[in-house]
């Protein structure tokens, strides 16, 4: 991986769909493009980051799903996929009413924030495990 490039890394639990999001000032968040199934075994979200500081969080939900990405967890017309990826909507997949922000009650597991610094100095772009909680 470059230089540039992070990885975050968590476990995924069995039956749950995860959303990663990040933010600059931990108060406008956005949906990175990237929708994961847990399946018991350890995640991997690869991405770039230009070495500003930056968190991210995880969201999830344990919704029952086959296809995470064509479902339409809010019910709002606009496929998972297309609410978060690169293109698309920029609309939440937990809230039907794009206005509101993308906090949810089925969201937030985990806030965790790094520099570039920091990152480097742990060693091969992974957040450490007590970081990911
Ligand atoms: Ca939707
Ligand atoms: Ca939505």
């Amino acid at each position: 991986m470059g230089e540039n490039t992070f990885s975050l890394r968590w476990h995924g639990v069995s039956g749950r769909t995860y959303f990663v999001q990040s933010s600059a000032d931990l108060v406008r968040w956005r949906h990175m493009p990237v929708i994961k199934s847990g399946q018991g075994a350890p995640l991997t979200h690869n991405f770039s980051g230009d070495g500003t500081r930056m968190f991210l969080r995880l969201s999830h939900t344990d919704r029952p799903t086959t296809s995470p990405n064509s479902d339409d967890f809010d019910g709002d017309g606009i496929s998972n996929w297309d609410e978060i990826r690169t293109g698309g909507t920029g609309t939440n997949p937990f809230a039907a009413d794009s206005n509101n922000d993308v906090l949810t009650t089925t969201a937030s597991v985990m806030t965790a924030w790094f520099t570039q610094h920091r990152m480097t100095r742990m060693g091969r772009g992974c957040l450490p495990r007590w970081m990911l909680g």
